[in-house]
């Protein structure tokens, strides 16, 4: 099918990290529809050229760039911006229907039935389940609705500052009007909610389809080792059992099929950029110019064992070699 399509957002190189675990989940499990990732001038074009291997388009969209009215209404709220950029999903009008997927999320199984529901559907927010939680949703690409979007967002803005309180505003009818468009639960399962209700994850979990890594601390943020496989946690992160559980698939597809694919891309990059070898307890480590919001999981790579810092204070190539000195963690 290829008027339809799963869509996502991601304004940095440290949210394509999440974009590319969701584009491969979705490939891992055959779906039959397009893969769309809408981007900012911010995204880097090694990044760039990643995205393209997975998603089968890659669409800049830019900021408030035009004079006209409602935009620049817009301008006046700067908070809105990161909302503003998901409500270009609305203009991709050469799909007839789509599902938005934020970038934390995760598909466990193929999830194309999602494509028999109607514009708007999504699944209840656990913290106010007469809210619906704006990571999945259906919807129908229309320059029409995108431009009343843009409007009610300059005259109202949204009550929680982010594209959820805008959309549910919009469509405030979801709660009572079409029990059709109240996707079940484990389309949409927050993996922080889980203990909260202990019982019924035990019950329904199982069925999970898409997990979806909510709130502040995203999967990225977490350290993994590539030879156990296991997310680690340190004093900043926390998880239950079953969070980490989400965490390590999360880290599975990232290992497996998002690194190689940055590094073969940094690769090809760096015969621009400085590169210096060097030998430490019999250890052949390469030191490179990584992109910083990479360089966490490149580092862990290579040195699976050892992650280490080199010296940030060093500025040449020769005195780095020299200079560089391992925090062994
Ligand atoms: N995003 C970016 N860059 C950012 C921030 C967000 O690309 O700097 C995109 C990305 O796709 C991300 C999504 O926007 O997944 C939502 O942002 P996120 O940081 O994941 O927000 P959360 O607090 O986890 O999510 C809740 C809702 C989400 C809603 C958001 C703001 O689950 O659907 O978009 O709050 O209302």
């Amino acid at each position: 099918v290829t008027d339809q399509a799963f869509v996502t957002l991601a304004t940095d190189d440290v949210y394509c990290q999440g974009a590319l675990v969701l584009g491969q989940s979705l490939r891992n499990h055959t779906t039959s529809r397009k893969l769309a990732v809408l981007i900012t001038p911010e995204v880097s074009s090694g990044m760039r050229s990643v995205l393209r291997s997975v998603f089968d388009e890659v669409t800049e969209v830019d900021a408030l760039d035009s004079a006209d009215s409602v935009r620049l209404a817009l301008l006046q709220r700067p908070e809105l911006g990161v909302t503003f950029t998901k409500l270009h999903c609305w203009t991709l009008t050469h799909y007839s229907k789509c599902v938005f997927m934020d970038a934390d999320t995760l598909v466990l199984c193929n999830v194309d039935e999602l494509f028999d529901r109607e514009e708007f559907s999504a699944a209840p927010d656990s913290g106010w389940p007469d809210c619906f939680n704006s990571g999945v949703f259906v919807f129908r690409p229309s320059l029409k609705t995108y431009n009343l979007l843009l409007q009610f967002a300059a005259e109202h803005g949204s009550f929680d500052g982010g594209d959820q309180g805008l959309l549910n505003s919009f469509f405030s009818n979801w709660a009572t009007a079409d029990i059709g468009k109240h996707l079940p639960f484990i389309y949409n399962l927050s993996s922080s909610a889980v203990y909260t209700y202990v019982p019924a994850f035990h019950h329904f979990g199982r069925d999970t389809k898409v997990v979806h890594f909510l709130g502040a601390t995203k999967p990225w943020n977490y350290k993994y080792n590539l030879q156990t496989k296991r997310v680690m946690q340190d004093g900043t992160t926390s998880g239950s059992f079953h969070q980490l559980s989400f965490l390590a698939l999360w880290w599975n597809i990232y290992s497996a099929s998002i690194l190689p694919l940055l590094e073969k891309f940094q690769k090809m990059e760096e015969s621009e950029s400085e590169e210096w070898k060097h030998t430490f307890r019999g250890v052949e480590i390469t030191l490179k110019k990584v992109d910083p919001s990479v360089a966490n999981s490149l580092q862990m790579h290579v040195l699976p064992e050892q992650a280490y810092e080199a010296d940030p204070t060093a500025s040449s190539s020769e005195e780095l070699s020299f200079k560089a000195e391992f925090n062994w963690r």
